[in-house]
């Protein structure tokens, strides 16, 4: 799949060096022994990480793999400073988070539009032997050198901002409903695994109120273990403040597949399950006012539940009105990042990290064998 939506890179970056301190001395005619005139090393470049909110994956960092700052200027006589080293600056979405790629510790995340962090600080200039004058010793021969630059291989990862996340197997009608409700256009066919990445849409609703909706692809029963599409998109839903379940009415056994949606999650990350859920039945202008009575004696009674249909609009206003309430009761809650698995492969250097397979980026296929289709 040749796919725009990138959330996985792994990136080689470097910080400059500082640039060393001179050890000049001063030369003029009829001035002997000017004295010690060396100016200090400039600072090398920092790599800085900025969210920007205009980006929406990490494609454009896709082919970045090495990013190097620039090293900073000797100084030189007279005093004179040497140059900063330029500065590198990574543009990524709001919600990304750095990892180490060696050992898997969390680094750092930005969330707002505009949020600077260093990932790597330049090396110091060092002083010029002017610094290094005292009454004792009028000519020092000897300046400090720069601090050496910092290299390190990071992984950024994105994780959508949304406030509410869509879960569901295929065909729920997850696109349909943010179609429906948002001006996104999702692809929304019937067949399982329409969607490959996430989308997000604004959901617009009275008194000027919106939310952040975010359609991810189906899981499946064995999602865990990398069944269908896997799991890998739910990291997009860590960061939701609430869950909404999409179970279609023409499902055989609604209460089987709530619990099976669950234990994935719950595979995945046990904090999701403390996420408060919505449990919406799609697809409800299958089915005639009876059948709906009769349905809703069948829902699970630990969440609230609602029927819909994105076709007729049966009852979206009152889910937004859920989910509006719902989001707000929510208080915000900090999320603790965990280090991530590393996978051991012996590449280390970096330009052995140009061919680092994407396994764990979206641009694979789906197992579509494993999935058992309905028709
Ligand atoms: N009758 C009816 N059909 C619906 C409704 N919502 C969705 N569908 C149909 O269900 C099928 C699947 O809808 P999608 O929105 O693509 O389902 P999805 O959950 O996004 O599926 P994946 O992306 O494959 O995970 C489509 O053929 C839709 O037309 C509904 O409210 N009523
Ligand atoms: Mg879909």
């Amino acid at each position: 799949m040749n796919s725009n939506f990138i959330d996985y890179v792994k990136i080689f970056c470097r910080s400059g060096k500082g640039g060393s301190g001179s050890t000049h001395f001063h030369r003029e005619k009829y001035i002997p022994k000017g004295g010690p005139d060396g100016g200090d090393g400039g600072r090398g470049g920092h790599i800085i990480l900025r969210a920007n909110k205009n980006y929406w994956t990490l494609i454009h960092l896709k082919y970045a793999r090495h990013i190097f700052a620039g090293n900073g200027g000797n100084g030189g006589s007279s005093r004179s400073f040497g140059k900063d080293g330029e500065d590198k600056i990574i543009e990524v979405p709001c919600g990304t988070v750095v990892h180490d790629a060696e050992t898997g510790e969390f680094i750092c995340d930005v969330t707002e539009d505009g949020q600077e962090v260093i990932l790597l600080k330049g090396g110091r200039g060092g002083l010029g032997n002017w610094h290094f004058r005292t009454a004792t010793n009028q000519t020092p021969r000897f300046a400090q050198p720069g601090e050496p630059m910092q290299e390190r291989t990071v992984i950024l990862e994105l994780k959508v901002l949304g406030d509410v996340g869509l879960v569901g197997f295929p065909n729920a009608g997850k696109s349909t409903l943010l179609a429906s409700i948002s001006a996104a256009k999702p692809e929304i066919a019937n067949y399982p695994f329409t969607t490959l990445v996430p989308n997000l849409g604004i959901v617009s609703y009275r008194d000027n109120r919106s939310f952040c909706m975010a359609d991810i692809p189906g899981i499946i029963e064995g999602a865990h273990e990398g069944r269908g599409l896997g799991l890998r998109f739910l990291r997009h839903i860590e960061r939701n403040s609430i869950l909404l379940f999409m179970i279609p009415a023409d499902c055989n056994d609604i209460k089987k597949e709530y619990d099976i949606l669950l234990n994935e999650l719950q595979q995945y990350n046990p904090e999701l399950i403390e996420k408060q859920r919505i449990l919406a039945i799609t697809k409800c202008d299958m089915l005639d006012s009876e059948l709906i009575e009769e349905l809703k004696k069948e829902l699970p009674t630990e969440i609230p539940s609602i029927c819909i249909s994105s076709l007729s609009g049966l009852n979206l206003t009152e889910l937004k009105d859920l989910i509006w309430q719902k989001i707000n009761e929510t208080p915000i809650k900090e999320i603790v990042h965990k280090p991530i698995e590393i996978q051991k492969t012996n590449k280390t250097s970096p330009s052995e990290i140009d061919d680092f397979d994407e396994e764990e980026g979206t641009d694979s296929f789906p197992n579509f064998d494993e999935f058992e289709w309905d028709d």
